[in-house]
């Protein structure tokens, strides 16, 4: 993981690790949840005893130019496949750990090749709008209090909150994976950049969840553990608080409308503080960081899951 990768490369990538521990051949499966509009399949890797009990899903590349999103759940696939390989997957004797690596693939490809700085998927808007821009935003698109806040009707905005609520292909693939799976869901984590945030629900308005003195205490657990790593430092709070309101966010979807207790946005490197020498890199994060960025969320993540398992 020295580059970021594209689709095909991804792919391959994940079917190398399915295959790299055939002894332990039922401690993964590679899936694919739904397709997109450009027909390529949004792959989902499940890691874990075939006798844990418990659930856990997290994606990555909701948005097409936050390139170090997918490279840190390839990272954490990697090493999670290396812990059950050395004979000491301790988390994984309790938890299936579900990783949907790419959930944008279509949006990923154009700005890997076309426009680097492509946020939104490629659905083409002139169905429903004869409108020639493309894309949806799909962290506007999820049905819950959809189009509140923080969103746009208008097919030609980086923000653009789709014809309708849950219109996207990507968007109804990971809903519908959440809601017909058998399974409960303990938590839900999706990754995106950038500004070093660890955010949990509300996005859609300014008041907090029930149970917000649950989800910020366990989110602190997480952003210690990833800044013991590099001296990281993540800020906590909610979605609307912390950024800006916006509806239609996976996060509050998987809290309101999937009942995922601990739900969080993580923001990866770099911070968007401008007193911060790394800043200026914004969504184009150089290479050399795809090491340092997945070693520490990764200890953040896995610190954040024992936690669960340990009540504190
Ligand atoms: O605006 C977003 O979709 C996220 N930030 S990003 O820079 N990666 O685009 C933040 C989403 C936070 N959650 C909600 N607003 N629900
Ligand atoms: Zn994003």
């Amino acid at each position: 993981l020295v580059d970021y990768l594209r689709y095909d490369q991804i792919v391959q990538f994940l079917n190398q690790q399915h295959r790299r521990s055939p002894t332990y051949r039922n401690f993964t499966s590679l899936f694919s949840i739904g397709t997109t509009h450009e027909n390529r399949s949004i792959w989902t890797i499940r890691i874990g005893k075939p006798t844990a009990r418990r659930n856990i899903l997290m994606d990555c590349g909701i948005h097409a130019r936050e390139f170090i999103s997918p490279s840190t759940c390839l990272y954490m696939i990697d090493k999670l496949i290396e812990e059950v390989n050395n004979g000491r997957p301790s988390l994984l004797s309790v938890f299936n750990i579900y990783i949907i690596p790419l959930l944008n693939p279509d949006g990923y490809e154009y700005a890997q090749t076309e426009r680097r700085m492509w946020r939104k998927n490629r659905s083409p808007n002139g169905i429903h709008y004869r409108s020639n821009c493309m894309g949806v935003d799909l962290n506007r698109n999820f049905g819950y209090h959809w189009m509140e806040n923080g969103a746009s009707m208008n097919p030609c905005s980086e923000t653009y909150a789709g014809p309708h609520q849950d219109s996207e292909p990507e968007t109804r693939s990971l809903q519908r994976f959440i809601n017909q799976s058998p399974r409960s869901w303990d938590a839900y984590l999706t990754f995106h950049s950038y500004g070093q945030y660890w955010i949990y629900p509300w996005g859609f308005a300014l008041h907090m969840p029930d149970d917000y003195r649950e989800l910020n205490n366990k989110a602190v657990i997480g952003s210690e553990a990833l800044k013991r790593v590099n001296g990281t430092l993540y800020k906590i709070g909610s979605a609307a608080n912390l950024l800006y309101e916006s509806a239609g966010g996976s996060d509050d979807w998987a809290k309101g409308v999937g009942q995922i207790k601990y739900v969080y946005t993580v923001e990866l490197r770099p911070s968007d503080d401008m007193n911060d020498a790394h800043a200026h890199f914004a969504f184009m994060l150089p290479t050399t960081f795809i090491e340092p960025v997945g070693q520490e969320t990764y200890a953040g993540v896995k610190e954040f899951l024992r936690s669960l398992i340990i009540p504190r």
